[in-house]
């Protein structure tokens, strides 16, 4: 048996060969979520649709440490991490935005409403404005009866992909029927206020507290 010592060394080649390739098989590569880009026959736009224009430009949160605070005039106050935000049941929504540089995006928006954290946190009655602040320092508001009417979504998917840090990372408000200015993104915290005349940052510099899209949006 001259040929013994190949036949047995051909035989552990294989052998660890093919235990290499069954242990590669078991642990699958993640392939990410693709951007849709059509969505019941509608073209949609892209991330790379959006101009950015945000008073400091991108922010980039830290999803460990990051919590969603509701405070003010509510029962019990909360701090949610992502993941609890998350835990609430998801709805999606194609609408578009408008800035009121005069360009739009329509996308395919996935998130919580609202409505769901507002009953799960209790709302006094007193409360009728909601206050929404971000963590570059911008802040923005809706009247509570707009949002509860209306089904509004705080979005954490554009397109089925999560959305981007430059897009807003965790949570970007979605606004619909009022200017972009409205479209809080990079939300840290959601005040129940009873103060009507609150201003946001733009609403300050003279950007109709309205809002609404077939008006002007300067006072
Ligand atoms: N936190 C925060 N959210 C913001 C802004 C901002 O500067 N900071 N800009 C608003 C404006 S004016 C628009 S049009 C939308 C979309 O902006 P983007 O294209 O920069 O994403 O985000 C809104 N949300
Ligand atoms: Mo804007």
């Amino acid at each position: 048996m001259k040929y013994f010592k190949y036949i047995l060394l051909f035989s552990i080649v294989i052998l660890l060969f093919g235990c290499s390739k069954q242990e590669s098989t078991k642990s699958p590569v993640e392939l990410g979520d693709v951007e849709v880009n059509e969505y019941e026959g509608e073209k949609l736009s892209s991330f790379d649709d959006f101009r950015e224009n945000s008073i400091k430009g991108p922010q980039y949160i830290d999803i460990d440490s990051y919590e969603l605070v509701l405070s003010g005039l509510v029962e019990t106050s909360q701090n949610y991490k992502y993941d609890q935000v998350l835990e609430f049941p998801k709805y999606t929504k194609m609408v578009r935005l408008n800035c009121v540089e005069g360009w739009s995006v329509d996308i395919l928006w996935e998130g919580v409403l609202l409505k769901d954290i507002f009953d799960d946190i209790g709302v006094k009655p007193e409360a009728n404005t909601v206050i929404f602040y971000a963590h570059d320092g911008y802040s923005t508001s809706l009247p509570l009866d707009f949002i509860l009417n209306n089904n509004i979504i705080m979005a954490y998917k554009m397109n089925g992909v999560e959305i981007s840090p430059e897009r807003g990372f965790p949570f970007e408000l979605v606004a619909e029927q009022k200017w972009g200015y409205k479209w809080i993104k990079w939300i840290t915290k959601i005040e129940l206020s009873d103060d009507k005349e609150y201003k946001g940052y733009w609403e300050q510099r003279g950007y109709s507290n309205d809002a609404d899209l077939d008006k002007d949006f300067l006072e």
